[in-house]
């Protein structure tokens, strides 16, 4: 299922880079099956600030991030940068209309964009397992109803029942 949906615009000038991250680490899902589809609006290179990814991202597993990091147990919106090894880092430029499927747990980033006259506008829909809850804190899970299926926290089947 789709559990969000994001527009992404990084016009020219906008030369603010995004830092090495996965994006389990903004809201980490148990279980993390999901995935990132970008489908890119301009065609788009290093110059506008394409995505640069580390394959491969099975050998990490999550990176969690210190917990001076995090507010009140839960990842902060703010960047959730992480310590990379870039020696493997391939930039991933797409044509419009191309799309990148990302795993939650590839590790990307991208630069600024420092075209003089070309955008870079992509939209990222992520799909996560129907059954998937957040945790946080050491594997705590966020109460909410699940989409579809049954969960193997008895927190949250206790939620449910309750509800
Ligand atoms: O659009 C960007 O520059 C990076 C965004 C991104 O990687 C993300 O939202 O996960």
């Amino acid at each position: 299922m789709k559990v969000a949906s994001q527009l992404t615009f990084k016009m020219r000038g906008n030369t603010k880079p995004f830092g090495w991250h996965q994006d389990n680490g903004y809201g980490e899902l148990d279980p993390c099956n999901a995935e990132t589809a970008l489908t890119a609006l301009d065609d788009n290179d290093q110059q506008t600030g394409c995505l640069w990814d580390i394959p491969k991202p099975h050998r990490r597993g999550q990176i969690r991030p210190p917990k001076e990091q995090t507010v009140e147990g839960t990842a902060a919106q703010n960047e959730l940068v992480v310590e990379a090894d870039e020696s493997d880092a391939i930039p991933m430029p797409l044509k419009a209309g191309q799309t990148l499927i990302l795993h939650c747990w590839t590790l990307h980033k991208s630069e600024g964009n420092y075209s003089p006259d070309r955008e870079r506008r992509g939209l990222f829909l992520r799909y996560a397992d129907a059954d998937a809850v957040e945790v946080y804190d050491n594997r705590k899970p966020r109460l909410g109803r699940l989409v579809e299926g049954s969960s193997r926290f008895a927190e949250v089947a206790t939620f449910e029942r309750d509800l």
